[in-house]
């Protein structure tokens, strides 16, 4: 893993991962621990932590989970079961823990002293995995800032640590001078990183600007990682953005059109979501989540063949991003995808007889069809159907309406084309003078 699974006092100084320095992570084994409030037995959250590291390259070596309301403010996990964990990393022969929750500077720490390997959490191991995925210029600062303001909170934590050590003359100025320093420049690279990204949001809204103009309604997709979105834009536009069987293989946000009875749409497909995304991430990549706030309707892209437990997990972390991001208000509509992976019974009681959930497989394209004629009804209801006449003279009206409305319905009479359409309510105004009642 990169230098965030070091031990604090090996990050760089300005606290980002020198992607020369990554170590060889398949030699890397990880206990992965967690704490559960109430719900004995329940693995699920370190199922997912356990795919996580497999994203980045580490093998989990064994999982322990402790059964309490909340992690121990300076260890995480309480003392008795801390030599439990001890005594397991030994067993398992692992040499990382990694940790399920974000860990407080000082819970980190006191882990590292006791345990004598070194201690990770959920955050770094994502950032780890953002950074390894991001391919654009925008993406890498997007990540670079999360990175940064993770490691600030880090520094600090070194810094109180030192401060403890540093009884004698001469061991407090340096220390303290040299932290001052990592910590000003780590503050000015995040200062300049979000200058970057405002310029990197303001062509995006240039580019939204001229999409809004057109009046093509827009489509976002959103869900869980792996649920089989950027699949599904595939299926959908024949577009070939990449996919792949590991968490976060999205990062930066691809718009393509498609048309559906006559009618042009664009789809959007975005970063994915997960339970207890750093709000480091949420706040860094808030140019490319606006993608998915702008969209007239959200497409709710659901891995069907999850298991049920972690199936309401994942679509319960959705609707929790889109409700933090100011997309809960957005028209909705689910979609379970990878029916192809489930058996008869299984999709009976998935699907039928559910309104506004659409079962598809991006992979065979079953129910693509459906899934669109169900967009196209999502946008019925914002649509007015009118009656005009259009003068020959006044054809870039003719062709104005074309594209915003799709096929028409027309007739060629003496005075000009005799139209039906249906139009967005927003854009009634332009066409209101041809209008025959
Ligand atoms: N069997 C089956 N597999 C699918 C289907 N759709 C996607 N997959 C697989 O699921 C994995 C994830 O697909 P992606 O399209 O990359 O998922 P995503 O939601 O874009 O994931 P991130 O970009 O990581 O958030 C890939 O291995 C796909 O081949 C489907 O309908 N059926
Ligand atoms: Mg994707």
């Amino acid at each position: 893993m990169s230098s965030n699974g070091a031990s604090p006092a090996q990050r760089s100084d300005n606290g980002t991962v020198p992607a020369g320095e990554r170590n060889p992570r398949a030699r890397q084994r990880a206990l992965a621990i967690g704490v559960v409030a109430g719900r004995p037995g329940d693995d699920i959250e370190l199922a997912e932590l356990a795919e996580l590291l497999r994203t980045a390259g580490v093998a989990t070596a064994g999982t322990m989970v402790q059964q309490r309301e909340q992690p121990d403010p300076d260890r995480y996990f309480g003392r008795g079961k801390l030599k439990e964990l001890a005594a397991e990393i030994k067993r398992c022969d692992a040499n990382l823990v990694v940790c399920d929750d974000e860990l407080l500077p000082r819970q980190e720490r006191n882990l590292e002293a006791e345990l004598g390997v070194p201690v990770l959490d959920r955050t770094a191991v994502i950032l780890d995995i953002f950074a390894d995925h991001a391919h654009s210029a925008s993406g890498k600062l997007q990540v670079e800032l999360a990175q940064l303001e993770y490691n600030l909170a880090r520094m600090r934590g070194l810094w109180t640590h030192l401060e403890r050590l540093g009884a004698g003359i001469g061991t407090r100025g340096p220390g303290e001078s040299q932290i001052e320093t990592d910590r000003r420049l780590a503050r000015d690279r995040i200062a300049a990183l979000r200058r970057e990204l405002r310029g990197v949001e303001r062509s995006r809204e240039t580019m939204r600007k001229e999409r809004s103009r057109s009046a093509v309604p827009t489509v976002a997709l959103a869900g869980y990682t792996n649920a089989g979105k950027s699949t599904l834009l595939n299926a959908i536009t024949g577009a070939g953005v990449g996919v792949g069987d590991r968490l976060f293989h999205t990062l930066d946000p691809t718009t393509r059109s498609f048309e559906h009875d006559g009618r042009r749409y664009l789809l959007t497909d975005t970063v994915g979501f997960i339970r207890k995304l750093p709000h480091q991430l949420v706040d860094a990549f808030k140019a490319t989540l606006e993608e998915t706030t702008l969209a007239d309707l959200i497409l709710h892209v659901v891995d069907a063949s999850e298991p049920p437990a972690s199936r309401a997990v994942a679509m319960g972390a959705v609707d929790e991003v889109l409700a933090e991001i100011g997309a809960g208000d957005t028209p909705r509509l689910v979609v379970f995808n990878k029916v192809d992976l489930l058996d008869d019974e299984e999709r009976q009681r998935l699907l039928v007889g559910r309104r506004g959930i659409v079962g598809v497989s991006a992979v065979t394209g079953e129910g693509i069809d459906e899934l669109l004629d169900a967009i196209e009804e999502a946008f019925a209801a914002t649509l007015e159907p009118m009656d005009l006449l259009i003068p020959y003279e006044q054809g870039a009206s003719l062709s104005e309406l074309h594209a915003i409305a799709g096929d028409l319905d027309r007739e060629d009479g003496p005075d000009g084309v005799r139209v039906q359409a249906k139009v967005p309510r927003a854009l009634v105004h332009r066409f209101e003078a041809y209008a025959t009642r």
